[in-house]
């Protein structure tokens, strides 16, 4: 069939919104049309080139954070039909590997086919150019395009009821930040929090330091926008830089330093890290989620408060979430007033507006910009 996408046909190059051949799903696959993608910072990453390496290079389809309806079901798939409302997992969670047969499927085994962008344990492509070139896709799904295939793997059935336009961002945004805080930070009652970066992850993570229960939810974003809407998603105090932060670490933690420190910047560099690093205290918890370009190689801390304070440094993908259990979980929290949502989407852009929605997210404008479908 014939659908139309937005292809990373250059690096540095605006996305190319074109019409793509699409072939029909195979063995454990599925036909998607799309409802809606958000915009995540990562598909900005994978078009400058930051991650090179990580993620197929052009031409790929990018998007990685959507949710749509079932249209057709490949052999082999007997739990999805025609009409089901799925999620996409940014990482698919295949349930023998042994990461998700230990409970950590965010780093399932099928992550190692992320840079090749095929169909995940097939190799092949099901997305091509018009004249005939095989098409990467952005983390095994390739969410800005009107129609998908993806392994089932990726697919998070939801009730019909839900609402997908925001829903979308349960496949990202929501659980890499909501995770960050609850899993990976494991943020206790009463712990002094700081979130470094408060764009679609950050905004998550201050509502699930919030929801654990954090004393202070110091959200530290140069943007002024950002940090007002940080202090509606539950932040107690907003700085516009680390250095502020660490000037008031007096009135905030009465000097004794955060206890998590949460890294989800647009992009992370070692001297940020370096600096989130030092506003974390006694056996601190220094979470890394926002991506480093894969071309740095060295991190800056001064290793010595490893041992003398006992902070760690850890690494966060999608939260350390299971996407089985928080997908429904938090889209539940969700429709109970009890997770925002909605006031993540700043705007929403036709695939064709793409574009305008990436300048918007450069310029500071947007938490989250969405890419809304035709139905
Ligand atoms: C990234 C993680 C690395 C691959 C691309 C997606 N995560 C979320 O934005
Ligand atoms: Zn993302």
């Amino acid at each position: 069939m014939r659908t139309r996408a937005a292809v990373l046909r250059e690096y540095n190059q605006p996305w190319s919104v074109e019409e793509i051949e699409l072939d029909p799903p195979k063995h454990n696959e599925v036909l998607v049309k799309m409802v809606a993608s958000g915009m995540c910072h990562s598909d900005e990453h994978a078009l400058d080139g930051h991650i090179a390496g990580l993620v197929p290079g052009p031409p790929m389809i990018g998007g990685h954070e959507g949710a749509g309806i079932v249209q057709e079901v490949g052999d082999g798939v007997d739990w999805l039909e025609p009409g089901d409302h799925v999620v996409f997992g940014f990482i698919p969670a295949c349930g023998r590997c042994p990461s998700c047969a230990d409970g950590h499927s965010n780093l399932c085994d099928l992550l190692a086919t992320f840079a090749d962008g095929t169909q995940a344990l097939d190799g092949t492509h099901r997305h091509h150019t018009l004249d005939g070139k095989d098409l990467g896709l952005m983390c095994l799904i390739g969410t800005f395009s009107e129609h998908t295939v993806v392994n089932e793997a990726s697919c998070i059935k939801v009730d019909k009821d839900w609402p997908l336009d925001k829903g979308c961002l349960l496949g990202c945004g929501v659980v890499t930040g909501w995770g960050s805080a609850v899993y990976s930070a494991d943020v206790q009652p009463g712990d002094y929090v700081a979130v470094v970066g408060c764009g679609g992850i950050g905004a998550n993570a201050v509502q699930g330091a919030a929801m654990a229960g954090a004393r202070v939810v110091a959200a530290i974003d140069p943007v002024a926008f950002k940090r007002e809407q940080a202090m509606e998603f539950g932040a107690t105090h907003a700085f516009s830089s680390m250095a502020e932060a660490m000037e008031k670490l007096g009135e905030t933690t009465w000097d004794r330093g955060y206890d998590k420190v949460i890294m989800t910047m647009g992009t992370g560099s070692a001297e940020a890290l370096g600096q989130g690093f030092n506003l974390g205290g006694k056996r601190a918890k220094i979470v890394v989620t926002n991506l480093h370009s894969t071309s740095e190689g060295t991190i800056n801390v001064p290793a010595i408060m490893l041992t003398m304070m006992e902070k760690q440094v850890i690494g966060s993908l999608f939260g350390s979430a299971n996407i089985r259990k928080d997908i429904p979980r938090l889209f539940e929290l969700y429709l109970q007033g009890k997770l925002k949502i909605d006031e993540l989407i700043t705007k929403t852009y036709t695939l064709d507006q793409i574009n305008e929605g990436y300048d918007a997210m450069r310029n500071g404008e947007n938490i989250r910009g969405v890419i809304l479908f035709d139905q």
